[in-house]
């Protein structure tokens, strides 16, 4: 594929510094957006020094649309035609029952899987009307089925689904594709949020299995879009291979 430049949100670790290393590895250009400035800036680092590639910071948190208004605006002009938004910044906190959980935490939850997803493609997509674009969700299995103690962020998961698919619908006369990736078990830091830095109980989520980690949904990601601009795959279900829903995995004891 020519060269593109690629917007990743959360990119300072896990998934999203896995497709900035897919895309960089690759020779496309990108913008990395998180909001840990020192850990995006190794990620920048790196990139530039094993690959070459120009890298363009923009730290703000998802969760602040003046913010991420203001960084988009501050793009220098030739950075400014984004072809791919990688909408992965995500997190859960937490593992409460609906009826017990904190508001306050689920707003953080909601906030970030949801409305910040919806503010990055609101601000980046009418700049793609321009010719081309692809807008790639991080969904989640986690949006197929709800599980226990997990009822906010599968909604939120589902909520990504439902805004892939209407994404999707209003750009039907578009050359823009959008493609919702859905990941299921994934060893990154994102259990250790979800039990509050609680690392030992983060880590019996993988334990006996081999779990995916950040650069193996990187490769479904570019994947989706390094193909040909008439191939669009609106969504992949991704995996370990022993892991059969949200809730049945094989675990060898
Ligand atoms: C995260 C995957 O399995 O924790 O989106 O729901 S899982």
């Amino acid at each position: 594929m020519e060269k593109k430049t690629v917007l990743i949100t959360g990119a300072s670790s896990g998934i999203g510094e896995g497709c900035a290393r897919k895309f960089a590895m690759n020779g496309h250009r990108l913008i990395l957006n998180g909001r840990n400035v020192e850990k995006l800036n190794a990620v920048k680092d790196e990139l530039e020094e094993k690959y070459g590639v120009e890298v363009w910071l923009l730290p703000f948190d998802v969760r602040d649309r003046a913010a991420a208004r203001a960084a988009l605006d501050s793009l220098p002009e030739e950075w400014k035609a984004i072809d791919v938004l990688v909408n992965n910044a995500g997190l859960v906190i937490g593992v409460d029952k609906e009826h017990e959980g904190s508001l306050d935490e689920w707003d953080v939850v909601i906030d970030t899987n949801v409305k910040a997803l919806l503010a990055m493609t609101r601000l980046v997509v009418p700049g793609m009307e321009r010719g081309r674009g692809h807008v790639i969700n991080m969904g989640s299995i986690a949006g197929d089925y709800a599980y226990p103690g997990g009822s906010v962020y599968c909604a939120c998961k589902a909520a990504v689904k439902a805004l892939s698919d209407g994404l999707r619908i209003d750009l039907v006369d578009t050359p823009i594709r959008v493609t919702n990736v859905k990941p299921g078990l994934v060893e990154t830091n994102f259990s250790v949020v979800r039990f509050r830095g609680d690392k030992a109980t983060a880590d019996n989520v993988y334990e006996g299995l081999r779990p995916l980690t950040g650069d193996d949904v990187a490769e479904v990601v570019y994947f989706a879009a390094s193909l040909p601009e008439h191939i669009q795959i609106a969504e992949v279900l991704v995996m370990p291979t022993n892991q059969a829903t949200g809730t049945i995995a094989y675990r060898k004891k």
